[in-house]
């Protein structure tokens, strides 16, 4: 096909993604950075930093390998897509907060449809329109679960640069942006793009000075241990005083490093959510509410769990008393062992 990149970006923006690569499985270049990336993973999983998530370590050999990992493949469609992060327009289930509730938050990016859904959703279409160019082929596709370095191949087809964040900052739309996959069992022409950035992460920084721990530092690896994400959606068991004291008021998720690469967010886009509320509606009411959504990975345990940690962190007049509301009503081990952890 003549120009397929524009055909592909005209595609995959037709499908409701943002923009997308394609690099052929078999690729040198790619071999050679996932070589290195692999020695590196080693050591940063060596030291510790991937804490409760087992499966990074699970995963890493298929990582690595794409071609073990998706055996029929010939080439992989990288793309990115919003489903509306960032967008002050983006929904919620949640009930409305008043002014006297003592609140905790959710991450913006958990707004609207689970993104994994979304992501599947653009790629099937792609594929659809894919066939109707190339002809019927299988194809696979992959939104954050599968064992894929998702941000190197995104990067290394061009579709961003890897911000001091840890994330893929795109050209035109920051960091705000997931990252799916679709490993297809036909060989495409490639589409290594050649991203052209408004201005280099050294002159900003915004997102290393506003990372309010340890998580993000300068010459240093992304310690997850550290990451307010990791703690309030991966990290097993109860929180310590330390790490409840760094996830501040989060109960899922964290936008500190997001919400100030440019241009910066004009509102505050977080979910506020009543902490009384989460503690006294029924387990089966919060689940209804967070089905579809990106937080039912965390679950009502796990968010009351981190309500607890903020809990006991609060100086609030009403903080005692649902403390005590929820010692006596909850039954969580879990949620029980952090409120009544010193
Ligand atoms: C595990 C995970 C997490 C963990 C760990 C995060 C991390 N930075 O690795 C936690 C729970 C903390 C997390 C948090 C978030 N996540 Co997350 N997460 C993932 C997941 C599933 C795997 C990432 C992974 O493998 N990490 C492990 C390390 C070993 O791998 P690595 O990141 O590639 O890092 C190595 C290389 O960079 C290498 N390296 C460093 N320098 C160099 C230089 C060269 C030249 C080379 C070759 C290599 C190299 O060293 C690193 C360490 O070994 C990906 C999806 C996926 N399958 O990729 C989503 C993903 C990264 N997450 C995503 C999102 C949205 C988030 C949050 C913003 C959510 C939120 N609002 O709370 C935060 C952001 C936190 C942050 N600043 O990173 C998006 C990011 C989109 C984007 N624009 O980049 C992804 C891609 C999911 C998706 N499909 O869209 N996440
Ligand atoms: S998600 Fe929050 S804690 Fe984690 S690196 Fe970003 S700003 Fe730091
Ligand atoms: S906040 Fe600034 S330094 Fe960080 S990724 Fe965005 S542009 Fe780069």
């Amino acid at each position: 096909m003549k120009d397929f990149n524009k055909t592909l970006q005209t595609l995959v923006q037709e499908c409701g993604g943002h923009s997308a690569c394609c690099i052929k499985i078999d690729n040198s270049d790619l071999k050679k950075t996932l070589e290195e990336n692999h020695l590196i993973s080693q050591n940063w999983l060596a030291s510790g930093y991937a804490g409760d998530m087992n499966y990074l370590e699970r995963m890493l050999e298929e990582k690595s390998n794409p071609q073990k990992a998706f055996p029929s493949a010939k080439s992989i469609i990288v793309i990115t897509f919003k489903n509306k992060w960032g967008d002050a327009s983006a929904e919620h289930n949640f009930p409305d907060v008043q002014d006297d509730d003592l609140l905790g938050y959710i991450s913006a990016y958990a707004k609207e449809q689970d993104y994994h859904k979304t992501g599947h959703q653009v790629l099937l279409k792609l594929q659809k329109k894919l066939e109707d160019n190339f002809g019927e082929f299988s194809a696979t596709p992959a939104v954050d679960t599968k064992p894929i370095f998702e941000r190197l191949l995104a990067v290394f087809g061009g579709l961003g640069i890897r911000g001091p964040n840890d994330l893929l900052r795109t050209p035109d739309e920051n960091v705000r942006v997931f990252i799916g996959s679709l490993f297809c069992d036909i060989d495409l022409p490639e589409v290594i793009l050649d991203p052209k950035m408004p201005f280099p992460c050294k002159f900003c920084n915004n997102c290393v000075e506003n990372c309010p721990t340890d998580a993000l530092v300068e010459g240093q690896p992304f310690n997850s241990l550290e990451c307010i994400s990791y703690l309030t959606i991966e990290k097993k068991g109860t929180l310590d005083q330390s790490e409840s004291r760094l996830i501040e008021e989060w109960l899922f998720g964290c936008d500190w490093c997001t919400v100030v690469c440019p241009p910066k967010d004009k509102e505050d886009t977080r979910i506020p959510i009543s902490l009384e509320w989460l503690m006294k509606s029924s387990a089966g009411e919060i689940k209804r509410i967070i089905k579809g959504s990106a937080i039912e990975y965390a679950g009502v345990t796990k968010l009351r769990r981190n309500a607890a940690a903020i809990l006991k962190q609060s100086d609030h007049p009403k903080a005692q008393e649902l403390i005590e509301w929820s010692l006596k009503n909850l039954q969580s081990p879990l949620v029980l062992e952090q409120l009544n952890q010193d």
